[in-house]
């Protein structure tokens, strides 16, 4: 196929088959009442393997919206019966924003002041018809680039340069709403606050890139064990875990276990052909107060009882 569009430049042909094989999983509403129309996007669309989705009319594809919350783009057009283009978008628009989904508005021949209307409107771009092929992919490509941009600096804003796990601010944000939502309806909820036993001593014995090194080892561990549930780094050695529905021992054994793993595994570091043994002390709560923040503040006293007890242990 991508041979037979020869007449494309190169640099386009290339940038196209990188992009063929995350195209697979990203779906494409058509709302177009016209059914040649509609079957000549999809084709177009299907061409470059995005997974395509088809509604007759806004109504219809607010309907189709619904059932796949994961629809990345959508082409409308603005003629059609029941709700037409502008109303979609508008409707679309009221709890959906531009980085989360992107609309693409259809305008016909001679209606070129549709296209100024769906941008104000809510659409992130336009196209009239008649457009040629390359037109219309270089159009969708340039819009799902940038929204793949916006997800990337999205996902570097919540986590940690150093260990890539989570930060502090997506805890208590992404964290924060576990909570309220557990303590809306009683459902049990742990946090468990854990913190690396005499670090100090690992960067004056082997330096501060060998503590970096050893922190970005001790990342993957817990990222490995703690699978499925929210972790972060809360600062220096110090992380956070948040368990909706577990109870607190529950949480305990979890967290135990995370310990007993750490407390086992050697790191290899690049310091005389030697491995580093380190351990972990450990404070997990369940609910008692209203706030994140409060229960957070209540396991770290019992993480620092933990240190009390002689460290490489879990009070909860
Ligand atoms: P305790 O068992 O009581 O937790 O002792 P500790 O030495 O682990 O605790 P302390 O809070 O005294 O020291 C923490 C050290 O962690 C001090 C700081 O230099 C180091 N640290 C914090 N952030 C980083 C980092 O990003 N990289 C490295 N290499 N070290 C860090
Ligand atoms: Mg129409
Ligand atoms: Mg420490
Ligand atoms: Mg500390």
């Amino acid at each position: 196929y991508v041979i037979k569009e020869s007449r494309y430049s190169y640099n386009y042909v290339f940038k196209l088959v990188r992009r063929l094989d995350k195209n697979q999983h990203i779906k494409v509403l058509i709302a177009e009442d016209s059914r040649p129309t509609r079957a000549f996007i999809r084709l177009l669309l299907q061409k470059h393997l995005y997974q395509v989705l088809e509604a007759n009319n806004g109504l219809e594809a607010l309907d189709v919206l619904k059932d796949n919350p994961d629809v990345k783009l959508l082409i409308t057009d603005y003629h059609m019966p029941e709700m037409d283009g502008f109303a979609l978008v508008k409707a679309i628009r009221q709890n959906v924003d531009k980085s989360d989904l992107i609309i693409i508005g259809l305008s016909g021949e001679g209606e070129s002041s549709l296209s100024a209307k769906f941008i104000k409107n809510g659409a992130n771009d336009f196209l009239q018809k008649p457009f040629f092929h390359e037109e219309f992919h270089c159009r969708i490509m340039h819009n799902i680039e940038s929204l793949e941009l916006i997800e990337q600096i999205q996902d570097a804003a919540n986590r940690d340069y150093l260990t890539n796990l989570h930060n502090r601010r997506y805890f208590f944000s992404k964290g924060g709403a576990q909570y309220q939502l557990a303590v809306k309806n009683g459902s049990p909820i742990a946090v468990a606050i854990f913190d690396v036993d005499k670090f100090k001593k690992i960067n004056d014995t082997y330096g501060h890139k060998i503590g970096d090194d050893v922190l970005r080892f001790l990342a993957e561990e817990i990222q490995h064990n703690l699978l499925h549930f929210l972790v972060a780094r809360m600062g220096g050695e110090q992380f956070c875990a948040i368990f909706p529905n577990l109870k607190n021992e529950q949480a305990v054994t979890l967290m135990d276990r995370l310990r007993s793993v750490i407390s086992n595994t050697s790191i290899p570091i690049d310091h005389e052909d030697q491995d580093l043994d380190i351990t972990i002390s450990v404070g997990v709560t369940n609910y008692v107060h209203d706030s994140l923040e409060q229960q957070i503040n209540y396991a770290s006293e019992l993480l620092f009882r933990a240190k009390d007890a002689g460290r490489n242990i879990v009070i909860g």
